[in-house]
């Protein structure tokens, strides 16, 4: 049995737990809570700020077939818990950095998860997925491919509806194979 271990990271409200969800074969442990007022990001960021907040770790598995399982975890985008996010990438063979593209805080979304996952990008698999995507977003993906290459980071970035199965697996498929 092959099997690999893919984390899902990236600021809060950029679909990690709906990925999981979207693709997972068994029920998802989750660890959704409503939104408090600790939670300041997620009003800078989303017009209307959903309603729940991981705080823990999200997750789920799914079979490709009888030999190939992968394993995937989401961490809590919030900056109060990244203590947590080295200790749930250890051992990944696969890194997902999620970016909502519609974010008020876009720029420094992607400024600081590049910055904060640099190591990881240039040594892991890695793929950026960007969510909520509609052209007339079109000239923040520009901004995040000079900041890439800026930083010498060299993933595929593609846009997904993290809401669809198979757009997940598309870049679950694009680390395991
Ligand atoms: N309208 C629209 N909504 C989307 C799209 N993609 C994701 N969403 C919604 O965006 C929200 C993403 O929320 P979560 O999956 O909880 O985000 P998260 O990254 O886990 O956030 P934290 O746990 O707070 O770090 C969900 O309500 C999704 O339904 C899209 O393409 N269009
Ligand atoms: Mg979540």
């Amino acid at each position: 049995m092959d099997e690999f271990k893919i984390l899902f990271a990236g600021p809060t409200g950029a679909g990690k737990t709906t990925a999981i969800n979207t693709v997972s074969d068994v029920s998802v442990v989750s660890t959704e809570v409503p939104r408090s007022s600790l939670d300041t990001e997620s009003e800078k960021s989303q017009l209307i700020p959903k309603n729940t907040v991981t705080i823990g770790i999200d997750y789920g598995e799914f079979s490709f077939d009888d030999n190939t399982r992968v394993r995937l975890y989401g961490v809590p985008g919030q900056l109060r818990f990244e203590f947590l996010w080295e200790l749930i990438h250890k051992g990944a063979s696969g890194t997902i950095i999620l970016f909502d593209i519609t974010s008020n805080a876009f720029s420094d979304e992607i400024d600081f998860f590049i910055n904060r996952f640099h190591e990881v990008l240039l040594t892991d698999k890695c793929i950026i997925g960007i969510s909520k995507y509609s052209d007339e977003y079109s000239p923040r993906v520009t901004e995040l491919l000079d900041l890439m290459g800026k930083y010498k980071v060299d993933v595929p970035v593609i846009a997904v509806d993290i809401r669809n199965k198979e757009d997940v697996l598309k870049l679950l498929t694009m680390l395991v194979k």
